[in-house]
């Protein structure tokens, strides 16, 4: 459901809040927020049909798709010289053969990422811990050469038992630098000196901090459970409720939290496997083929990090990696520049806020400053970190309204708008038949309040700052 298309396909629904309302009584709101998917729409405004500029975003798909693996050491992969496995649980069954050199048998790492149908699985695998007593390490980086935001769960899964100790690392700046993102071990104080920990003893105000868990490496599991994760979704949930039925909640904290954000952002990733499954305290050091890692799956979910500047992202062939598709006068691969000659002010991310249309903060052409320009609907507020939103000097408020310690413009009588350069109802007729309650007062502090109490103040809210 998206407004824009209402308020183009119909020319009397002019005044947003009616499309708001609209939107909110066929979507039954707030169940389904598919929001920040409209760059721009067209809008009509005293000077006829000009365009109106929204915040946005790519849709979260599979991220897969797109990554280039590495494995380190490289030739860890099993099969040449062709070797065969014993399972785990009994060495006598050993019928787990790997030969690099047919197909039907090799385990590259390509198969850590095809379509997992019904048929048998498909995985890599490494060579078996011939070196015993050196440890099996074996590092698999998965890199986009892209900024991207995660949107859901990484879920490994794992055809050998889950491995007793590993560590998934992230990276932001394309495999400079690596931090940790979660730690996982049998017995965690004794792998990595850290107290266990799981997700579900996070709050909000731990959300950041890099935990080691137990969740995912005990005993016998393989029977049970192959998976391995690393849990975003009930991280979002700390904001956005357990089934994040508020995610505007979560919007407005990523808006207003820099950290948060980078958090859920990458440009790669990397699973650090460092002991393999062993079933019990000894190994057994007669038949080593009993321990390997194999995976068959890995699950990424997430997005394009475009700066709320593009609402598709795209995969050039030739590049062999992903590009947003700037709107908003932006460029570069995160569209984290404005484009040549759009100079007018200094490039700023776009906001998600105010929910639902966000603030799109374009970029504005050199030779106009924003003073004639603000006139146009929807010029885009600064960007909210900067609690910047009016000044004296890029960012007048216009039509006789006063600037307040730069978060706000007080307007004067009959004018509205960030910058107070829209009249009220200003195409509409008369005034009265809306609510003109009081000034927009878009204070990020509510976001930040209780959840629950969010929507209800919400609502009112994007109806009275619409009008
Ligand atoms: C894996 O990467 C880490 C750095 O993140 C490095 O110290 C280690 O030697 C690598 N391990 C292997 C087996 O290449
Ligand atoms: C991988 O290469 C290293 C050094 O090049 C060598 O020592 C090691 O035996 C090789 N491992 C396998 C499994 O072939
Ligand atoms: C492991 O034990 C099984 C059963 O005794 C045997 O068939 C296999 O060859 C052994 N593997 C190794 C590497 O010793
Ligand atoms: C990443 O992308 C940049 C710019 O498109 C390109 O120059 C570079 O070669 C790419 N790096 C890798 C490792 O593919
Ligand atoms: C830049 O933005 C203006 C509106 O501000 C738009 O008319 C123009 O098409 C945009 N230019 C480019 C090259 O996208
Ligand atoms: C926009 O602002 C400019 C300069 O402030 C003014 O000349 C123009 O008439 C305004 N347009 C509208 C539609 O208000
Ligand atoms: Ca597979």
């Amino acid at each position: 459901m998206r407004c824009p298309e209402i308020l183009t396909l119909q020319a009397v629904c002019v005044c947003v809040s009616v499309c708001v309302s609209v939107c909110v009584a066929m979507q039954q709101y707030p169940a389904a927020w598919s929001h920040y998917d409209v760059c721009k729409s067209r809008i009509y405004t005293e000077e006829g049909l000009t365009w109106d500029y929204m915040a946005c975003q790519p849709e979260a798909t599979v991220m897969t798709k797109y990554l280039t693996v590495s494995l380190d050491p490289p030739n860890i992969t099993c099969g040449d010289p062709p070797e065969t496995y014993c399972t785990l649980e009994n060495p006598y069954m050993c019928n787990n053969e790997c030969d690099a050199s047919t197909d039907e048998l090799a385990h590259p790492p390509e198969l850590m990422f095809d379509f997992e149908g019904r048929n048998p699985t498909t995985f890599w695998q490494s060579s078996s811990w011939n070196t015993f007593p050196k440890p099996l390490e074996v590092n698999i980086t998965l890199s986009w050469n892209k900024t991207i935001e995660l949107t859901d769960d990484i879920i490994l899964t794992f055809e050998s038992g889950r491995p007793e100790q590993m560590l998934l690392e992230k990276s932001l700046d394309y495999g400079k630098t690596w931090t940790p993102y979660q730690f996982y071990a049998t017995d965690c104080l004794d792998a990595f000196t850290m107290e266990p920990k799981t997700v579900n003893e996070l709050t909000q105000r731990t959300l950041l901090d890099i935990i080691c868990t137990e969740d995912y490496s005990r005993g016998y599991v393989w029977k049970y459970d192959k998976t391995v994760r690393f849990e975003i979704k009930d991280r979002f949930a700390l904001f956005a409720g357990p089934r994040l039925h508020n995610m505007a909640s979560l919007y407005g904290q990523l808006d207003t939290t820099r950290n948060l954000r980078d958090f859920f952002t990458v440009t790669d990733l990397r699973i650090r496997l460092l002991k393999p499954a062993t079933g019990a305290t000894m190994v057994d050091e007669n038949n080593l083929s009993r321990y390997f890692y194999a995976i068959s799956d890995i699950k990424v979910q997430g997005r394009c990090k475009c700066n709320l500047h593009s609402n598709s992202c795209v995969f050039d062939k030739d590049k062999g990696k992903l590009g947003c598709e700037c709107e908003h006068n932006t460029t570069g691969p995160d569209c984290g520049r404005c484009k040549r000659h759009y100079h007018g002010r200094p490039w700023s991310v776009g906001s998600y806020l105010p929910i639902p249309r966000g603030t799109a903060n374009i970029c504005i052409h050199s030779s106009h400053g924003p003073v004639h320009r603000a006139n146009a609907s929807s010029l885009g507020v600064a960007n909210r970190n900067q609690a910047h939103v009016c000044d004296n000097a890029m960012l007048l408020c216009q039509n006789g309204g006063t600037c307040h310690h730069h978060q706000r413009c007080h307007c004067a009588p009959g004018f509205k708008g960030v910058l107070c350069e829209r009249t009220r109802c200003q195409v509409l007729g008369p005034c009265e038949e809306y609510p003109t309650a009081g000034q927009p007062s878009l204070h990020h502090p509510l976001l930040l309040g209780p959840p629950g109490l969010l929507l209800s103040l919400l609502l009112p809210l994007v109806v009275i700052w619409f009008c």
